[in-house]
């Protein structure tokens, strides 16, 4: 069957239940797809009931109510289809909305689940959310308005960072949050984080892609550099941010980005990434104002076990929602800073193909992962790094989490595969995600055996890649 064909085949299902539970994931993607769900069903006069989980397992599964509502697993549910059959989810009252790698039962029994998998058709830059939004428009064409939605779920889940834009039916969705108003694409615009609320001396000087001598983890350097081109602080010594600049202003800083680098050599193929702006979001709520920050604070609500606060924003909520989140996002921000200069300042172990670090129980399981990203690009960003941490569920557990660069995964280093092959080795473990960010679950006193062997996957990676490499 198609993609078409099989959002077809869910959304014939959906339209026959008067009672839907969805069951999603915590994250931005999970998050923003929940509402997408929630919003379009409701308008066809379907009760919506929620559940959000951090992972599917057994333990999370006991909490989806056995009623006779129809089941909606969004953000995951491909690769668990044998553990929903164990638990008694009936495969033919169950949607699977998922854009992770599948895994039906090998016994060809579980496979039957209404499943609608973007990646099981080659299109492996789109995420649940957009996966979602194709079946709300299938429900009805005037979800369109859910576009905006379905963006800040694709950036949240990084699927424009490969080729630095969105492509293919997530390109589609874009287009049409364009056409809707809700959406403004800025296309080959500076490749940098935090456009609408991020000081631009910290925006340049952290940019995970750029390589800038002199700026680059320096927002000392980067604000010199800015005042020598004739930006300087706005008043009360506040610094513009990147949205601030006029059309010349950032052709002015752009250039000087350019002139600098290849004055020394650096590479500039990542230097231009699209932004998609919110531009009917109130500039005093600047985190709203663009896709990438809108799904950051998703994520800190999902990660502080409060991902309803998310979906009330995702609905609409500019009050009391969007203020407690911008409560958690800033305790969010400084706990990540602490898990980044922890990494730092304690050191990683350095293996052939990998950097290591274990924080035990210091810091929430939760967050432990993006703060190994961002001591990444303080660290040795050409190896991908591995944190380990307690399971604050089951403390006989390990959670580990890995985060590489673009441009490693582009020497053909697969995190997620690597993960599901170490996991194959071992009992008890189980693991998913991308190739440029994953995790896993493990028996405690694995980890040194799982970490050898997840070396020596990277290292047969690479060989794969590039089999003449020495
Ligand atoms: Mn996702």
């Amino acid at each position: 069957m198609s993609f078409e064909e099989d959002i077809r085949a869910a959304s014939d299902v959906i339209r026959d239940s008067e009672e839907v539970t969805i069951i999603s994931h915590i994250d931005a993607d999970g998050i923003s797809s929940e509402a997408i769900l929630a919003l379009a069903l409701s308008r066809e006069g379907i009760r919506v009931t929620t559940r959000f989980v951090r992972q599917i397992d057994p333990l999370t599964l006991d909490q989806i109510p056995s009623d006779s509502s129809l089941k909606i697993f969004s953000d995951f549910g491909s690769g668990q289809q044998e553990m929903l059959k164990e638990k008694g989810l009936d495969p033919g009252r169950t949607i699977i909305l998922d854009h992770h790698v599948s895994q039906p039962a090998e016994s060809g029994d579980g496979g039957d689940f209404i499943e609608v998998n973007c990646l099981k058709h080659g299109f492996e830059k789109m995420s649940a959310a957009g996966v979602s939004y194709f079946l709300a428009l299938d429900l009805d064409s005037v979800n369109t308005d859910l576009a905006k939605l379905a963006l800040i779920g694709n950036i949240g889940d990084m699927m424009d960072r490969e080729h630095l834009r969105l492509i293919g039916p997530a390109r589609d969705i874009l287009r049409d949050g364009i056409r809707e108003g809700s959406v403004e694409l800025w296309e080959h615009d500076l490749n940098i984080y935090g456009i609408s609320t991020r000081p631009l001396p910290q925006s340049v000087a952290y940019s995970d892609d750029l390589d800038i001598p002199g700026v680059s983890r320096d927002p000392d350097g980067a604000a010199r550099f800015l005042e020598r081109i004739g930006i300087s602080p706005l008043s009360g010594n506040r610094w513009p941010v990147w949205e601030d600049l006029s059309f010349d202003q950032k052709q002015a800083v752009s250039s000087a980005i350019i002139e600098q680098m290849v004055a020394h050599g650096k590479d500039t193929a990542r230097l231009f990434s699209d932004h998609y702006l919110f531009p009917g979001e109130d500039r005093h709520q600047a985190s709203l104002r663009n896709a990438s920050e809108f799904a950051t604070l998703l994520n800190s609500c999902g990660r502080w076990q409060r991902p309803e606060l998310g979906g009330a924003i995702c609905r609409g909520d500019r009050v009391v929602a969007y203020r407690e989140a911008e409560q958690m996002l800033r305790n969010h921000r400084s706990k990540i800073r602490e898990v980044m200069l922890y990494i730092t300042d304690t050191g990683v172990t350095e293996l052939s193909h990998l950097l290591y670090i274990h924080v035990g129980g210091r810091f929430p399981d939760t967050i432990v992962g993006i703060g190994a990203g961002m001591a990444l690009s303080r660290l040795n960003p050409e190896k991908p790094i591995l944190i380990m941490c307690e399971d604050s569920l089951d403390p006989s557990m390990t959670k580990i989490s890995m985060r590489t660069r673009p441009e490693v995964v582009s020497r053909g280093v697969d995190l997620q595969q690597a993960l599901a092959r170490a996991c194959e080795l071992h009992e008890g473990c189980s693991g998913g995600g991308h190739r440029i960010a994953a995790g896993a679950f493990i028996p405690h006193e694995l980890e040194h055996a799982f970490i050898e062997d997840v070396n020596r996957i990277i290292a047969q990676q690479y060989a794969e890649t590039c089999p003449y490499h020495s």
